[in-house]
This record gives C-alpha cells, sequence and structure tokens, in this order.
C-alpha cells in the first residue's frame, strides 16, 4: 500500500467485506468446483495422439501451440472442432450431484474460454453452441441442474478471445482499430447483460483473460460496464480480474483497494499467512494436474494431486478465511476423467465426516498449529490434523490473554469424549499457554481427521 492516498477515479465500486446476503453465502462455501469445458476437451492435450506439451501445459491452450504431432494448420483445425462438438454422455444432472456428494457449495463453469466459442446460445456471434451437431444450450443445463441442487453458480467468462477479427491485444492507435475495438466491447457487453437476461439464478462472474493492455486501457468502459452488471443483477459477485484503475493496477487500485467482493488472484497458489491477505475476500482455484484446466486424456508421467494433498489445500484456504475450487475438465463426451471421478469420491466421503470445519467455518485467531490448520464456528474450534503426533497429544497454544480455552473435545464421526488437560508448559508464558488434547492410541485414521474442541471460560 502506497504511503499516501492517492486520488483514483476508477476505483472499488462496491465496499471491501460487503455484507449482504450473498456475500455471506460465499464466505460459508468452503469448497466449490470449477469446470474447463469447451471444444478443447476433444483433443485433451493430443494431436493425433501425442501430447501437445508435456508438463505443466495447460491442455485449454492447445490451440496457440503445435506440439510434436500437430496438423500443419492447427488454428483452422481447431476452429472447426465445433462441428464434432456433440457430447453424447453429457448429464449436468449427474455433474451437480457429483459435486454435492463432493460437498462443493457453489461451482463455476466457462460459459466461453480464450477460444471464443460460446456454450449458450448467443445472439451476438454465430461461433456458439447452436452451431455445433449438439444444438442445445448447455449452460442452461448446467445452470438449472446445479441449481436444483442447492449449488450457487458462478459464470467463468474470457474477455481475450483468440480468433475474433475485433480483438486486440495492444491498446487500439489507429481510428480503424478504435472501431473495431469498440465493436468488441460492445459485443462483450452484450454477451455479459445476454448471460445474466438467460440465466438469472447466477450469482456471479468469473471473469479471466483481461490482461492485455487493449482491456486494460478501457478502463472508463469497463468502469462502466461493472456497474451496469450490477445494476441489472443486484447481489452480483465479481472477483478482483475483472478490471483496472485508469493507472493499470490490476485486482487492487493505486491505493491498494481491492477491486471488486473477493481477490482472484490465487490460481494453482495458496496463501501462506493470514496476514497476506489483508482482510480481504478470496478464493483459490486448483487443477489436479500440474496445469490443465481442460480435459487431459493422458495423466501419465505427469504428478496429479492426490485426494489428501488437496483437503490439505482445502482446509489450508478455510483456515485463512478463504473458499477452495477443485477444478474438473470433461471430455469431449461429457465424461469426467476417472482419476476426477475417484478424488470427488474421496473428498465426499471425507467431507461427510469433515464437512462442518469447512462449510460456514471461518479463520480462527490462534497460533498457527504444525498439526494442521484451524477453522472455527462460533464457540466451536476445529483443528484438521495433518501431521498426527508421535505422541498423540495435540497441544493447542491459546493466548494467555484469551477467555475462551478448549474445555471439551472429540474426533468428527467418532463419539468418544477426549482428554483435555491444561499443561502450563512454562514457554513464552507472557504469551500463550497450553492445552493437550489426547488422541486415544487406539484411534486409527487414514487421512486427515478433525479434532473438535468446544471453547469456554478457563
Ligand atoms: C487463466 C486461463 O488462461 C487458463 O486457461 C484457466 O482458465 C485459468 C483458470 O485462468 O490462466 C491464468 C489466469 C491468471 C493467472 C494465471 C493463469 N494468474 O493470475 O496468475
Amino acid at each position: 500500500k502506497p504511503a499516501e492516498r492517492k486520488e483514483v477515479k476508477y476505483g472499488p465500486i462496491t465496499p471491501k467485506n460487503r455484507t449482504d446476503a450473498n456475500m455471506e453465502a460465499f464466505r460459508n462455501y468452503g469448497l466449490g468446483q470449477f469446470i474447463h469445458w469447451g471444444l478443447y476437451a476433444i483433443p485433451g492435450n493430443e494431436w493425433e495422439g501425442v501430447s501437445a506439451r508435456k508438463g505443466a501445459a495447460a491442455s485449454e491452450w492447445i490451440r496457440t501451440w503445435s506440439g510434436p504431432n500437430a496438423p500443419k494448420n492447427w488454428k483452422e483445425t481447431y476452429d472447426n472442432l465445433y462441428k464434432q462438438f456433440d457430447p453424447k454422455s453429457f448429464d449436468a444432472k449427474a455433474w451437480a450431484k457429483q459435486a454435492k456428494d463432493m460437498g462443493a457449495k457453489y461451482m463455476i463453469f466457462t460459459t466461453k474460454h480464450h477460444d471464443g466459442f460460446a456454450l449458450w446460445p448467443t445472439q451476438y456471434s454465430d461461433y456458439d453452441i447452436m452451431a455445433s451437431p449438439y444444438k442445445k444450450d448447455i449452460v442452461k443445463e448446467v445452470v438449472d441442474a446445479y441449481t436444483a441442487e442447492g449449488i450457487d453458480v458462478y459464470l467463468y467468462f474470457s474477455v481475450l478471445e483468440w480468433n475474433n477479427p475485433d480483438y486486440l491485444t495492444k491498446a487500439p492507435v489507429t481510428a480503424e482499430e478504435k472501431a473495431k475495438y469498440n465493436k468488441f466491447l460492445q459485443y462483450t457487453k452484450n454477451q455479459l447483460m445476454e448471460l445474466l437476461t438467460n440465466y438469472p439464478q447466477i450469482k456471479g462472474f468469473w471473469f479471466d483473460g483481461t490482461w492485455d493492455q487493449s482491456w486494460v486501457q478501457s478502463y472508463d468502459f469497463t468502469y462502466n460496464l461493472e456497474k451496469e452488471l450490477r445494476e441489472k443483477h443486484p447481489g452480483l459477485i465479481i472477483g478482483s480480474r475483472f478490471r483496472n484503475d485508469e493507472f493499470g493496477k490490476r485486482h487492487f487500485d493505486s491505493n491498494g483497494d481491492i477491486l471488486g467482493d473477493y481477490e482472484q488472484g490465487w490460481e494453482r497458489k495458496l496463501p501462506q499467512a493470514y496476514e497476506w491477505l489483508d482482510g480481504n475476500d478470496w478464493d483459490a482455484v486448483m487443477t489436479i494436474p500440474p496445469n490443465g484446466w481442460g480435459y487431459m486424456k493422458d495423466w501419465s508421467g505427469l504428478y496429479t494431486k492426490t485426494t489428501d494433498d488437496l483437503l490439505d489445500m482445502l482446509m489450508q484456504s478455510v483456515s485463512l478465511n478463504g473458499n477452495f475450487v477443485l477444478n474438473f475438465g470433461p471430455d469431449g463426451q461429457g465424461k469426467m476423467h476417472p482419476g476426477e471421478d475417484k478424488i470427488a469420491k474421496e473428498l465426499g466421503a471425507w467431507m461427510k465426516v469433515n464437512g462442518e470445519a469447512v462449510h460456514g467455518a471461518r479463520h480462527a485467531d490462534l497460533p498457527v498449529s504444525k498439526l494442521g490448520y484451524y477453522t472455527e464456528k462460533g464457540n466451536t474450534l476445529y483443528l484438521s490434523v495433518f501431521n498426527r503426533p508421535v505422541n498423540n497429544i495435540a497441544r493447542i497454544a491459546v493466548p494467555k490473554k484469551s477467555n475462551r480455552v478448549p474445555v471439551s473435545a472429540q474426533i468428527l464421526g467418532n463419539k468418544a469424549q477426549l482428554k483435555v488437560v491444561h499443561s502450563d508448559i512454562g514457554l513464552d508464558l507472557d504469551k500463550n499457554t497450553y492445552y493437550d488434547v489426547i488422541i486415544p492410541k487406539g484411534y486409527k485414521s487414514h487421512r486427515a481427521f478433525v479434532i473438535k474442541m468446544e471453547l469456554g471460560e478457563p
């Protein structure tokens, strides 16, 4: 943050930490699902059976890469994939059921990625689902199915379009460029208004592809567009990746104030300390492969995150007041990758027992634990134990000045009451005191488990 406040005309439109019901719901989600689905699902990161790129390649970017086995005119090939898009196994209700069983409370769906192909029937382009053999409104199916399961829907929307002749990367200079790009801006606005008209149930937008100078320099347009979107859809939630101020500052304006309702920069990474977040709402989005949001046929040779890895990230996120959003990339027929199915099941089984430490839970103001992550709900404190101590003593440091300390404890999914012992071991006596929760030696768990503690007077 700058020492002195600067005059910023195109700063935040909504206040930090909105207190309305929609934002409260956002804070309570804990776990979300992202779905990247589009034409890139057909190649699945391969040209004729050979990976376009190995390692940290993002499969939904295949149009930009030739790769060892790409057809000569691979961009043209890609731009004709829509003629084959006919997902016979697509079942939005099955996806929504899976997400619900996994414990997801919101989902983000790609209406249009960087390739520009719209998965809904749009009046403003011919490059949409109606041009494909499928010819049905996929966005509607998804919005309806998830809403019916009680899962809030957010729409991912890429501003950037690779193959739109009106799109520019650099800020327009000539009159001709300006006319073209203005047309593009109008088109973007039309599509966004159209999405709000068609799918009034949605809770928010998850914007992407807003980093090019053309968009950055359009701060007057984007500021007004944000206002119009909010007027049309009261309560709408927009992340910090939508726009920037007149000095080109994205996510946070020149005074360090967040632009939008939550910080949207945590992409395949997590904040390591609560202080980093400056009290802002946030979510983190995560892939299972190293980087690959769209379908990847072949996971071999890649490190794909395990259920335990993901649970660790989930609890870290929630303990820092954020939502953790796990990405799925269904194949060209609409089926999830088998590896994703497995993870969804395992996460769901864990969430069934431990979900109360996630949904509606908040950051707990306690010294960080080496054993795992704290979350809290009213007078209930949760410790998700990822590192079980060899002596089975879960030692909880409590600031001396605190008027709430653990008075009783159990393990979620287990009825037995655990012993709680005040063990003032004499370290940093002026600051903290300690409460030991005794984990029964016979208690076995093959994953992280959650100690639930009631807090009361010392
Ligand atoms: C973008 C897309 O390019 C990608 O295909 C995917 O949809 C992902 C969710 O979003 O990629 C980004 C965007 C922002 C950052 C990194 C990758 N970032 O802010 O670090």
